[in-house]
């Protein structure tokens, strides 16, 4: 793949010589870059006002020191990062990751892909990321708070309702959402919503925890039902991860009458042909904080795999849920062979490059996450409005919305790649869509 437009190929380059040491925040721009030609060629007034330069740099990037103490009374260092990506339309919105390999690179990789996501809801969000080097797993409770209240001690002065509101991912649920609202209270003095994903009893939103997964599906039945006229009922499916959103994915495929066979983790994964006992497997990971093997321990019949091989298993969907380029070119590969129909990203860049183009090629119909796991965020942003008007929301009508705005991602995607001779290519429409409006309000505002 190469991009061929002149000026976003020297922008391109500029991007690069710049950002030489993060790979994925490249492939990120290069993805956008690469769909937004088309765009670039019909409305020049976008090189000439540097929207795309902008665009690919962030408005401000910190990264701070958090220091806390473990249960042995020893001194740990993490490092910090928010990327304030984004404000065009809105403040910066985007979720905190603790996990090992958190670095600058996957933050604004992060950051950048918010920015058009949030536009594609429709909801005025801008675009930002943050999180630490911090590994949550093994930890106890109190070092979790420790950890947390640290964090937040830098980055209160950084948030708010209006400014920058974030949110879980990797690493980050409710319980780490929990003791970081807690300390922005206390160090502000303010009950406000500048955080999402916080508990039912203080601020939260119904259907946020589910809210990722559930969007996931609602825009897969619309892309199978437009896209090739049938649904998802009757297919079997694999989900990568066993976290939040790969949960709730299995959740939500299974009402929808789908047969989920098979879920892991970082060590390995389980197949359970019967289809996964959901209630088992949430209570095992989100309760007990236990490793999915655990599962097989427990289910007679269930398998456990060590190792990545997850996707040579026979499935009609494939619904990558755990992180970035986890789906191989060697893995769409054996899902080609095995007659998959359709791959969706729960996960943010589950596929690498490779293997988007060769799945595209075969046939497959592909959902990015950009839209794909737009739920997530959308809800989050329906919590902001009930938090500002000071109201609460049932699970259905939040559920009802949120169906909807998945229903409407997909066809703005579908319908962008149409306007733009690339009909079908909901990569291209996806970025294409959620440009659109960010570039709008971009020349309306002047050169900021
Ligand atoms: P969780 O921490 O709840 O779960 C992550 C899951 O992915 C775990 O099963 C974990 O296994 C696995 N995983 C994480 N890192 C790796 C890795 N490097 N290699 C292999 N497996 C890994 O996170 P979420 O479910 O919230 O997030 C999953 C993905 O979805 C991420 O890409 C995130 O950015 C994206 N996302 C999340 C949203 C949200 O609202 N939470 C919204 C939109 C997207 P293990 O326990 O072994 O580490
Ligand atoms: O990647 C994502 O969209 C998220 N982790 C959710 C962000 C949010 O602010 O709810």
């Amino acid at each position: 793949m190469h991009i061929t437009n002149e000026y976003l190929a020297s922008t391109f380059e500029a991007v690069q010589k710049r950002n030489s040491n993060e790979p994925e925040f490249l492939q990120a721009v290069f993805e956008v870059f690469h769909s937004l030609q088309p765009v670039a060629e019909k409305k020049p007034r976008l090189a000439k006002e540097g929207v795309f330069e902008r665009l690919a740099e962030p408005e401000r990037m910190i990264s701070f020191r958090v220091p806390w103490v473990d249960d042995q009374g020893k001194v740990q260092v993490n490092r910090g990062y928010r990327v304030q990506f984004s404000s065009a339309i809105g403040p910066y919105k985007g979720g905190l990751r603790f996990h090992p390999s958190v670095n600058s690179s996957i933050v604004k990789f992060l950051g950048f892909e918010q920015i058009f996501k949030n536009s594609l809801t429709g909801l005025p969000m801008g675009g930002g990321k943050g999180g630490a080097d911090f590994d949550p797993r093994g930890r106890s409770d109190g070092e979790v708070m420790r950890f947390c209240q640290s964090f937040m001690n830098e980055m209160y002065r950084h948030l708010g309702p209006n400014t920058d509101v974030p949110a879980g991912d990797i690493g980050v649920g409710g319980r780490e959402i929990g003791y970081l609202y807690g300390q922005y209270k206390k160090l502000t003095g303010r009950f406000e919503g500048a955080i999402t994903g916080k508990g039912l009893t203080y601020g939260g939103s119904q259907v946020r925890t589910q809210a990722t997964g559930y969007g996931l599906c609602y825009f897969t039945e619309e892309m199978l039902r437009k896209m090739k006229g049938i649904s998802m009922e009757g297919m079997t499916a694999v989900v990568s991860g066993s976290g939040n959103v790969a949960l709730y994915a299995i959740e939500k495929a299974q009402e929808m009458g789908v047969r989920v066979i098979a879920a892991s983790d970082s060590n390995g994964y389980i197949v359970d042909e019967k289809g996964i006992d959901f209630q088992l497997l949430r209570r095992l990971k989100e309760e007990e904080r236990l490793r999915i093997s655990a599962y097989a321990d427990q289910v007679p019949g269930a398998q456990y795999f060590p190792g990545r091989d997850i996707w040579s298993i026979k499935c009609d969907l494939a619904l990558p849920c755990a992180t970035q380029n986890e789906l191989r070119l060697e893995d769409a590969q054996k899902l080609v062979k095995n007659g998959v129909i359709a791959v969706a990203e729960g996960s943010n860049m589950s596929s690498t490059p490779e293997t988007i183009e060769y799945l595209q090629q075969n046939g497959v119909l592909f959902a990015p996450s950009k839209a794909a796991n737009a739920g997530g965020v959308a809800v989050s942003g329906l919590e902001m409005s009930q938090n500002a008007s000071h109201a609460i929301w049932g699970f259905d009508k939040v559920d009802r919305q949120l169906a909807k705005i998945m229903v409407g991602i997909f066809h703005s995607a579908l319908d962008a790649s149409a306007q733009y001779g690339v009909e079908g290519d909901l990569v291209a429409g996806a970025n294409i869509a959620g440009f659109a409006k960010v570039a709008n309000a971009m020349l309306w505002q002047g050169i900021v």
